[in-house]
């Protein structure tokens, strides 16, 4: 587990600190609640652990919002605690990457505050007089990815930007001291024995210096991808050299080149790559969304990365359990839409094994390894300001960020205190303790896959002949095969079971929506 390029073939756990365990009873989870629980990440068999944001927060996007990259939230612990951590998860062979959040601060940031107070802090930020007679109507047409215009207008007359919320200002990263102070932060963590980045909304950093208009600059776009972020990246990839840390982008692009152009040896070592976890539950488009992906990987000698789901999406299990489109649809997130969940589980657990063979680095975000469904949060309770800027339309990302069951029996599913987001009836039946003790369950499945995962090695995929919806494939002397179709279909001769999703049917053959693990 400890070698060098651990990020080119690991699974890396993603920790969304505030739900996954509560070590002091407030009902926030914390670091102690993490270290708690080493012992059951190392079983399960993973290489790193990806920490969402632990920093100083006032919470109004989940941590999203930074207002100090120095300090541990006091919800969630100390500096000494989080240094304590690290360092126990590597004698464990697990590595720690952090994540960072250059598009924005919170707004309760040192910086933002004395721009508010009318300093020279403004420049740092994005500040524009408005249009129309009075100023009364934003700088330009940029929406929120929450909804709304991206723009706040402050009591003195002036606006802001700010792509997310309005409490999370964006930075302006044409300022040098902004690219000073991140590269100032990457060494801090990386001193502290920090293996990986992830930096958060990757492709969004840089700004048209002229702010134009959406439907005037669009080409190149006023804010997505632009050509100033490979100088940004090529900096920090120096900073990250120094220590052998490695980065992992969220970039979000649908266009596979202009992707790649992040994964260079002197810009990110790997980019998340979200076209598995968008494709519906169809054997042609994920055989189309695999192979774009290992093509766009291998010019560039970057490993691919392989997600199912994180904490901004609806989980697998209810994704897949979606009658018609089973696709990534941020549309159809809402609480009317029916799932099946014993559907949606099979086919999570096929899923599973499929993404745990395919050649590359794979994500798995808490809770996937219990099969948790997408939970119906209460409206008064749900914290995502999506929510609230969609006005009320969206149920936002709450839903997937439900707090851990860890103990069947005990008070709020062995959580720790009240959760801070409530567990929905019969959560206690994913407990983490149940399922180690039952050989069919989901847990159980991803253990004896990262485990069994080793036997890949750094084989490359080959597509073997196969019928409609069906998805074949060799790795060395293994061989995976997943049914999409809705017909049992038979498995390839003189192979030997290593691991499967669920039961062959009577004549050996394998069920719908299941995946087998095949040695030759
Ligand atoms: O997400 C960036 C991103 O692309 C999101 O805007 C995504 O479109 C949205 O979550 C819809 O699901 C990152 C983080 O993963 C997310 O949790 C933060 O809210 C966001 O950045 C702002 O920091």
């Amino acid at each position: 587990r400890s070698t060098a390029d651990w990020w080119r073939s690991g699974v890396i756990y993603q920790v969304y600190v505030r739900s996954f365990a509560d070590g002091d009873g407030d009902g926030t989870g914390d670091l102690a609640g993490v270290r708690a629980k080493l012992p059951y990440l190392a079983e399960l068999g993973v290489d790193a652990l990806w920490f969402t944001p632990w920093y100083l927060s006032p919470m109004k996007d989940g941590g999203y919002d930074v207002a100090d990259y120095r300090v541990i939230d006091p919800a969630f612990g100390t500096l000494a605690e989080a240094e304590k951590l690290i360092a126990e998860a590597r004698e464990l062979g697990i590595r720690t990457i952090v994540d960072i959040v250059p598009n924005h601060v919170s707004d309760r940031h040192p910086w933002f505050r004395a721009a508010l107070a009318g300093g020279p802090e403004r420049d740092l930020f994005h500040f524009r007089p408005g249009r129309g007679e009075h100023g009364e109507l934003p700088p330009n047409d940029w929406t929120s990815e929450f909804g709304g215009p991206a723009w706040t207008r402050l009591p003195d007359g002036d606006w802001y930007l700010h792509l997310f919320a309005p409490e999370q200002p964006d930075l302006n990263w044409a300022h040098p001291a902004v690219r000073q102070e991140h590269e100032d932060v990457l060494r801090f963590w990386f001193e502290r024995g920090v293996a990986g980045v992830r930096i958060d909304s990757a492709a969004l950093l840089a700004k048209d210096p002229g702010l134009p208009d959406f439907t005037e600059g669009r080409d190149p776009h006023p804010y997505v991808d632009r050509d100033e972020l490979h100088d940004i990246y090529r900096s920090w990839r120096a900073v990250a050299d120094e220590y052998g840390g490695v980065f992992v982008g969220e970039v979000w692009l649908p266009d596979t080149e202009r992707f790649a152009r992040y994964l260079r040896p002197d810009e990110l070592h790997t980019a998340f790559n979200f076209s598995f976890m968008t494709c519906p539950w169809e054997a042609d488009r994920l055989r189309a969304a695999i192979d774009t992906t290992l093509a766009e990987h291998a010019p560039v000698g970057a490993p691919a990365t392989w997600v199912l789901c994180n904490h901004d999406v609806t989980r697998t299990v209810t994704r897949y359990g979606r009658a018609g489109d089973t696709g990534f649809d941020f549309a159809s997130k809402s609480f009317g839409v029916p799932s099946d969940l014993v559907l949606g589980t099979r086919r999570a657990r096929a899923a599973a094994l499929l993404s745990l063979a395919l050649p590359g680095a794979v994500y798995v975000y808490q809770g996937e390894e219990l099969g948790l469904p997408e939970a119906d949060i209460p409206l008064d309770r749900i914290e995502d300001p999506m929510h609230a800027r969609s006005g009320g339309v969206d149920p936002g990302r709450d839903g997937c960020r439900v707090p851990l069951p860890w103990v069947a029996d005990a008070a709020h599913a062995g959580f720790g205190g009240e959760p801070w987001l409530p567990q929905p009836a019969g959560w206690s039946a994913y407990a983490a303790d149940r399922q180690a003790a039952d050989p069919g369950s989901m847990l159980v499945l991803y253990r004896e896959a990262i485990q069994v995962r080793a036997v890949l090695g750094n084989g490359a995929l080959s597509w073997l002949p196969a019928g409609d919806g069906v998805l074949a494939f060799s790795r060395g002397d293994v061989v995976v095969v997943v049914n999409l179709s809705d017909a049992a279909v038979g498995l390839p001769a003189h192979t030997r079971v290593l691991l499967r999703s669920g039961s062959l049917d009577p004549d050996g053959r394998l069920p719908p929506d299941t995946a087998v693990w095949l040695r030759r």
